[in-house]
């Protein structure tokens, strides 16, 4: 087993019969989505699944789990949510966003009564975001007025995701574009959350606060370490 899929074995043992399972975007958790489908195969397990992308929708449904998707309005609590970050500090601080589901993912993994983050060794570092850049999701009609408000308050350079197999923007479940924004220092205050949800026009931010992160479960090459 690598890091990502230690981690998310270990994350395994926190969903219960009956819970209300918020699933994140990325490899990371599509680990674990994977290894959850193997336990409701084998054991029978019963489960809601709230998925935070388009992208674990289809998973579901390619691993043969597709029945037990819920959209968020038709569930009445999250359980546990568990999910994968681009960095995550000592104080569980997490840069998130990596793959443009940000907005999604913050509104399940911060409604959830337990928020669980997956991650190799590779995504901790000393203070975010660590020389990551720090999605930030924008209304398309105010993609300009954000890159310039941005980079006037907080200094650096917030560049416009461009598509790789897509041509163009990069657009998100939500309609909307993402900034990729490049902090001049190496440590940013996780108040810089507020301050850039309060431009307008910004939909959401990378940046999540540890105190919302009930534990991260950090997968190395010999085992696993907790955050809590
Ligand atoms: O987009 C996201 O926030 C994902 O959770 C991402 O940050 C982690 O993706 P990975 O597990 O593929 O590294």
């Amino acid at each position: 087993m690598n890091g990502k899929e230690r981690a998310a074995a270990a994350a395994l043992q926190y969903v219960r019969d009956g819970m209300v399972v918020g699933a994140g975007s990325g490899s990371t958790a599509q680990v674990f989505l994977e290894m959850l489908a193997g336990r409701i195969r084998e054991e029978g397990m019963e489960v809601s699944i709230v998925p935070t992308s388009s992208e674990v929708e289809v998973n579901a449904v390619r691993l043969g789990i597709g029945g037990l998707v819920r959209q968020l309005w038709q569930v009445d609590r999250i359980d546990v949510a568990i999910d994968g970050a681009d960095a995550i500090d000592a104080r569980r601080n997490l840069i998130k966003g990596g793959g443009g589901a940000l907005t999604r993912e913050k509104i399940v993994d911060y409604w959830a009564s337990s928020f669980i983050v997956i991650a190799d060794e590779g995504k901790v570092v000393a203070n975010i975001p660590g020389g990551r850049p720090i999605p930030i999701e924008v209304l398309p009609f105010a993609w300009r007025a954000v890159k310039e408000a941005v980079e006037r308050r907080l200094g650096g350079e917030a560049r416009l995701r461009i598509g790789s197999d897509k041509r163009g923007p990069v657009v998100t479940d939500n309609g909307n574009y993402v900034l990729d924004y490049v902090h001049p220092l190496e440590e940013i205050d996780v108040g810089a959350e507020r301050e850039l949800k309060s431009i307008p026009g910004v939909v959401e931010v990378g940046i999540f606060n540890g105190s919302k992160v009930s534990k991260a479960i950090i997968g190395t090459e010999t085992g696993v370490s907790i955050m809590e």
